[in-house]
């Protein structure tokens, strides 16, 4: 058995919002780790290698000696539970708000704002439908969120942990899904995020896509890889 706190952890990652929190959580905590870049544009995510770590092909996965975890909630979960931080204070009531939060960004937040991503600029027309559907789920989750924040700092408790960090990877992404003007309606969601954006760990968080040069272009072939679902429509 692999002793786990003398290995290096190796963070699966491309510069998407699932990997990021992760890359929040190990930068804050000062934890060495080995960036493995998968580049989900040219398909890496697919390789048996990959899919070994993770069955689901996606990014983030996290390599902890013989220990394997997928998905950014299970990942930050994991970690906080490994360093014993970012942590709110141990009882049942601030335990009961940390798994809720977590689990609404996983669940609701996440989701909703990946499918609203897609339809919106990747889906065939007629999409007014999935995009009205998909918007409306993901502006009411974050309005969710900004009423949470109404006259708090941080989303559990007085101090800064995963759950702020889970709604940092997507509230950087607002604009894109719900425009320009997407955070007109959300003023502690942009307070939250520009307090997680001041703090150098984001910034280093954020800094290494520039360590790779991962694909840019959605061609057809990024296509095939991030919707293979497009395959039985072809094949129709
Ligand atoms: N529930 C998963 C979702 C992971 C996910 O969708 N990751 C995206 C990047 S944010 C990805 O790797 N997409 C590539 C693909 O779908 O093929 C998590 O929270 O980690």
């Amino acid at each position: 058995m692999t002793d786990n706190r003398f290995t290096m952890l190796q963070l699966y990652y491309h510069p998407s919002p699932n990997p990021l929190k992760i890359a929040l959580f190990l930068e804050e905590a000062g934890l060495p780790y080995a960036l493995m870049p998968i580049d989900t544009r040219k398909g890496e995510q697919h390789s048996a290698a990959f899919k070994a770590i993770n069955p689901n092909a996606k990014t983030p996965a996290l390599v902890d000696g013989d220990a394997t975890v997928f998905d950014s909630t299970a990942i930050l979960l994991y970690l906080a539970q490994k360093t014993g931080q970012f942590l709110p204070a141990d009882t049942p009531a601030m335990r009961a708000q940390m798994l809720s939060w977590m689990m609404f960004v996983a669940t609701g937040i996440g989701p909703y704002c990946g499918q609203a991503v897609h339809f919106k600029f990747f889906a065939p027309d007629p999409k007014e439908y999935a995009v009205n559907r998909y918007t409306f789920e993901a502006e009411r989750h974050w309005k969710l969120i900004d009423d949470h924040l109404a006259g708090k700092q941080w989303m559990v408790g007085d101090s800064y942990g995963i759950v702020d960090m889970a709604v940092w990877g997507w509230a950087r992404m607002i604009p894109r899904f719900l425009g320009p003007e997407g955070f007109a309606t959300l003023p502690n969601v942009k307070r939250h995020l520009d307090a997680i954006n001041a703090r150098p760990a984001a910034q280093r968080a954020e800094a290494l896509k520039d360590r790779f040069t991962f694909k840019q272009e959605v061609d057809e072939d990024a296509r095939k890889a991030l919707f293979p679902q497009n395959a039985r429509l072809a094949a129709r």
